[in-house]
């Protein structure tokens, strides 16, 4: 099975006006698009994340400033710098993510398959990891 994570590089439609980039249900994103939220205005130090989905899929785009996602499959811890609109964050099985670095100007857009579900968090690292073992 193929990591539960990858970073996507999208086509960016460009002319002499500037950039464009496109996602669509099927088209940069693989999953049912039913939710879009966003984070800004993060505050200098703050770390946020620190959980997994049991079956939510998520598409991630820092379309302005920079931050860094930590990875995690219960296994290996990876750090992941999001700093450009062309590149999207999929994030598709059992993963514990932590986001940190935030640029003041940092605006992290995220698609998701799901409509916005608390029981669908794994909050606890050591409920992740008894989940990941039993999915193994
Ligand atoms: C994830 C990472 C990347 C809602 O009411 N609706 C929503 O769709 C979301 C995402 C959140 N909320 C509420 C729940 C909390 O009271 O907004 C508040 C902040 O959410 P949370 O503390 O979960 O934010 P993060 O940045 O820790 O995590 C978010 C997503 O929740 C999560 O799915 O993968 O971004």
């Amino acid at each position: 099975k193929k990591s539960n994570y990858e970073v996507i590089d999208f086509k960016t439609l460009g002319d002499e006006r500037g950039s464009l980039i496109a996602i669509e249900e099927g088209y940069n994103t693989p999953f049912e698009i039913k939710r879009v939220y966003y984070i800004f205005d993060t505050k200098e130090g703050v770390e946020r994340g620190f959980h997994a989905h049991i079956n939510l899929k998520q598409m991630a785009i820092v379309v302005k400033g920079s931050c860094t996602f930590t990875l995690d499959n219960g296994k290996t811890r990876e750090e992941l710098k999001l700093d450009n609109p062309n590149k999207g964050l999929l994030i598709e099985g059992l993963i514990w993510r932590e986001m940190k670095d935030f640029s003041e100007d940092c605006v992290l857009v995220v698609i998701a398959s799901e409509h916005y579900d608390e029981s669908d968090y794994i909050r606890d690292y050591n409920k992740f990891l008894e989940v990941v073992r039993n999915d193994s």
